[in-house]
């Protein structure tokens, strides 16, 4: 059945004009001025964005000790309901190994998931069997690895392992992303602050202060550089990080960051003073920062230097929160955000002149659609691509309550904010997922993305021997000014 949506405005990454689309099956059929279907939408007085693409979620991960509360239904019938139609989600290997654990997130996904959704793998340690792995990953439709430089004796991979994993990168045309926060130096000062009986959440911010991610922001693109692969670092929290990829951009390399919609808006105050439970389950990392931290990620956007607004969407309820109350280092790390993301961003970015509606849709879908090697299957509104459209209404409003939400989780980092511009309708290939008169989504109608490969980024090597062996820096050293 034909649907077409009508009476609105139209807002791309690159410009805004009215129009109505029409839609075939799961598909935009054309777009243009008096179309025709057997089913109307009703979009008068409000603007059709492309779905919105949170490309950092962990559901029912495990995690320090526990699992992420939120389930693939809750949380993917939470994203559409906030108007993202598209969820990439991080598989962490276990003991089985990176296949097996592949296997278990696509098992659960298909199950449940409501909207469509992709994934990231993490690299938590080398070896022959991960360097091979990599490239079944790649063949399944997984072009993003992850390397965590903190949660040191867990997930934490050495640089020489990050510099193995990212010449594999260059050499299979996947793209690394990267946690980056010096965790030796973390560790070291969770030690400190616990000895001297400061063990209550405002330390885990004390912990992981900015400069620690700044270090670790600048080691990370050092060894992209030298391994000649464009890198990808998630959740920037501070002008520190953002700093060093504006540098490295400046130097013409692909570097891209990702801020997230909780440290542009949230700050560190709410570690201080707080009541235990109020702070805890805020501690996420890198923590919330000061005012002038969120003022670069905002100038980011603005100029392009940062690309990307996602949640890095980890829900702990406020028991498993408590696991850590007398030591703040086992307060598992996480917030949510996925179901707000868009009304926060537009309320505080758009409402406010920071940002234009066509930014908005970029750094919220399109600009990762393409750096995720999926568009314009997502983040476009164009004959041919997925009918994954919000249709948008600036002026709708709400109070956020945790107490109205869809994520299963008994508190929202942003309860009390009224938000404005919310979803009238949320569309899935075609579907009405979210708006008067739909139905729930169907748990299991959701779809895997795959997303192919680039083409390889560089002459990379690829035999595991040669990957072993010591190398040096891929530079030559008469480039090297000598004396200055
Ligand atoms: N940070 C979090 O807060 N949770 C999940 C992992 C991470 O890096
Ligand atoms: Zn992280
Ligand atoms: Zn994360
Ligand atoms: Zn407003």
């Amino acid at each position: 059945m034909s649907k077409v949506i009508k009476g609105g405005t139209i807002v791309a990454a690159d410009r805004s004009y009215e129009a109505d689309i029409l839609i075939e099956g799961d598909k935009i059929a054309a777009i243009g001025a008096g179309l025709t279907a057997e089913t109307v939408i009703d979009a008068e007085g409000a603007l059709i964005i492309p779905g919105g693409i949170d490309p950092h979620t962990h559901l029912e991960m495990p995690f320090m000790g526990t699992t992420t509360a939120e389930t693939w239904e809750s949380g993917t019938y939470a994203a559409l309901s906030g108007g993202t139609t598209l969820v990439v989600d991080f598989v962490i290997p276990g003991e089985d190994g990176m296949m097996k654990a592949l296997d278990l997130w696509e098992e659960r996904a298909a199950r449940q998931a409501c909207s469509d959704y992709s994934f990231h793998m993490s690299i938590t340690g080398w070896s022959k069997q991960i360097f091979e792995d990599m490239a079944t990953s790649v063949s399944r439709g997984v072009n993003t690895f992850k390397h965590f430089m903190a949660y040191k004796g867990a997930l934490m991979v050495n640089d020489d392992e990050m510099y193995a994993s990212f010449q594999r990168c260059a050499a299979l045309g996947a793209l690394p992303l990267v946690h980056a926060e010096n965790g030796d130096l973390v560790a070291a000062l969770q030690q400190k602050f616990m000895s001297s009986g400061i063990s209550g959440p405002e330390a885990h911010a004390y912990s992981r202060p900015p400069e620690v991610e700044g270090e670790a922001t600048n080691r990370a693109i050092t060894i992209a550089d030298a391994a000649g692969v464009p890198v990808y670092i998630v959740h920037v929290s501070c002008e520190q990080a953002h700093e060093a990829i504006r540098r490295a951009r400046q130097k013409g390399m692909r570097v891209f960051g990702e801020p997230l919609i909780q440290h542009l808006t949230l700050d560190e105050s709410e570690y201080f003073n707080q009541e235990w439970d109020h702070a805890a389950r805020r501690v996420m990392s890198p923590p919330f920062r000061d005012k002038a931290h969120q003022d670069s990620l905002w100038a980011g956007l603005q100029s392009g230097s940062l690309q990307v607004v996602a949640t890095d969407h980890c829900a702990f309820t406020s028991e498993q929160k408590r696991f850590g109350l007398k030591d703040f280092t086992k307060i598992p790390n996480g917030t949510g955000g996925l179901e707000d993301r868009l009304s926060m961003l537009w309320t505080r970015g758009v409402e406010t002149g920071r940002l234009t509606p066509n930014e908005f849709v970029a750094v919220t879908s399109t600009n990762i659609a393409r750096i995720l090697n999926i568009y314009p299957q997502k983040g476009a509104i164009l004959p041919g691509s997925d009918a994954d459209l919000v249709v948008w209404d600036p002026k709708a409003s709400k109070t956020i309550k945790a107490a109205n939400q869809k994520s299963i989780i008994d508190y929202n980092v942003f309860e009390c904010q009224q938000v404005h511009g919310l979803p009238r309708y949320t569309l899935s290939r075609g579907e009405v997922v979210w708006g008067a008169g739909a139905n729930e989504p169907r748990p299991g109608r959701g779809k895997h993305v795959k997303r192919p490969a680039f083409p390889a980024f560089a002459k990379a090597l690829t035999a595991w021997k040669e990957l072993t062996a010591p190398r040096a820096v891929n530079r030559s050293p008469e480039h090297m000014p000598i004396g200055v």
